[in-house]
């Protein structure tokens, strides 16, 4: 047999091989994140079990992701959404005059502190309290007898909108916004990294169902893009909420070899980095505000729109399960400075140093606020 006709023989069988199906790297990833969150559930569980006063198993605040909370849960967190909305605030009209509500202090807050909280070293302590100072004032000024909901981004990774949360039901939070054509893209500034242009993607507009604009309005912004609204986004501009989700964005960054990849970080430092940064895609962290577009990319004002809360949580969820593969250790580090991105540079951040929260409440020493059973906290990840 000549050579030739040999190797010609083997082709269809490479061809085969080649096609052959590898193991699914987004399948093999969930099983490594499936592993990662029960030894993190694991020891919170064990922990709190032991405890007789204080926090305990009894009063922990179980999060769930929205998808596993009953139809009734759904719906006392939107009744709580609108009662935070419409009840008056405690932020000065002298300071940010288009301050209208309880909801929008959270959102003012986040506007004040941006240059401060992100990419450095406050930003998981800073994010994980306002939530649980969101989530308090939810329980304990509007009567809301659930927990924080989160967004497990990884269970429709490669289109959002089919996630329960997006289907515009009476139990979602709305749906993408309408498509509006024609949009110019929006660029926005990130301190040490530089504009990044988004291109429209499958909405833009308003979204309709639980936060269409007769029952919910946002009121502040838009500041981290051009057009500002007025008095530089501090203003008044009651308008409706907008989503522009992006199935391209979601699944660069919120595939789930993204995120085992974040949870596999081996430092405090690396954990922080890869958040924001991920090999082949954008980081989790970015990507899940970006997919959402419009209200998401603006990275001062982006907790007007509920899905906040519920990104943020995950993020935080990713923090609790990292920081539970070691957590007597992985409770005691810190890591960068006190500014976004060191811009302007910083001194780097202690555990004794207040982490700021503008008017929703005192600055808090870093130390307090970084296991998720102590301090002011004690909540799991279910
Ligand atoms: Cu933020």
């Amino acid at each position: 047999m000549k050579v030739s006709s040999f190797i010609a023989g083997l082709l269809p069988l490479a061809s085969l091989i080649l096609a052959a199906p590898g193991p699914d790297p987004e399948k093999a990833a969930t099983k490594k994140i499936n592993e990662f969150d029960r030894k993190y559930q694991k020891y919170i569980e064990d922990t709190v079990k032991r405890r007789k006063t204080g926090y305990t198993k009894n009063n922990i605040r179980r999060r769930k992701e929205w998808s596993k909370l009953t139809k009734f849960e759904r719906k006392a967190y939107l009744k709580a959404i609108y009662c935070l909305s419409a009840k008056p605030g405690i932020t000065p009209q002298s300071v940010i005059p288009g301050a209208r509500s309880r909801f929008d202090d959270f959102v003012v807050s986040h506007i004040q502190l941006t240059p401060f909280v992100h990419a450095n070293g406050f930003f998981l302590a800073y994010h994980r309290y306002l939530i649980w100072l969101f989530e308090t004032a939810l329980r304990e000024e509007c009567g809301y007898k659930g927990t924080q909901p989160y967004w497990d981004w990884t269970l429709y990774w490669r289109d959002q909108s089919q996630h329960p949360v997006f289907d515009g039901s009476p139990t979602s939070l709305g749906t993408n916004g309408a498509y509006v054509p024609d949009r110019d893209p929006i660029t926005i500034s990130i301190p040490n990294i530089g504009p990044i242009t988004f291109p429209p993607a499958t909405g833009g507009g308003c979204v309709s169902g639980p936060l269409a604009f007769d029952k919910f309005k946002i009121n502040l912004g838009p500041i981290g893009y051009a057009p500002q609204g007025p008095d530089d986004g501090l203003g008044y501009n009651p308008r409706c909420l907008t989503r522009d989700l992006s199935p391209s964005l979601s699944q660069r960054a919120l595939r789930p070899r993204n995120v085992s990849f974040l949870l596999e970080s081996e430092s405090y430092a690396a954990f922080n980095v890869n958040l924001d940064t991920a090999p082949g895609g954008s980081g989790v962290h970015g990507g899940g505000h970006f997919l959402l577009g419009t209200v998401q990319l603006d990275t001062y004002a982006s907790p007007s729109d509920p899905m906040f809360y519920l990104h943020h949580s995950n993020l935080d969820r990713m923090f609790a399960i990292w920081q539970g593969q070691d957590q007597a250790r992985r409770t005691k580090v810190v890591w960068g400075t006190q500014t976004s991105g060191n811009v302007p540079p910083s001194a780097n951040v202690t555990l004794d140093m207040p982490v700021p929260f503008g008017f929703v409440s005192p600055g808090v020493p870093l130390r307090e606020l970084q296991s998720s059973i102590d301090g002011p906290f004690c909540f799991i990840y279910e």
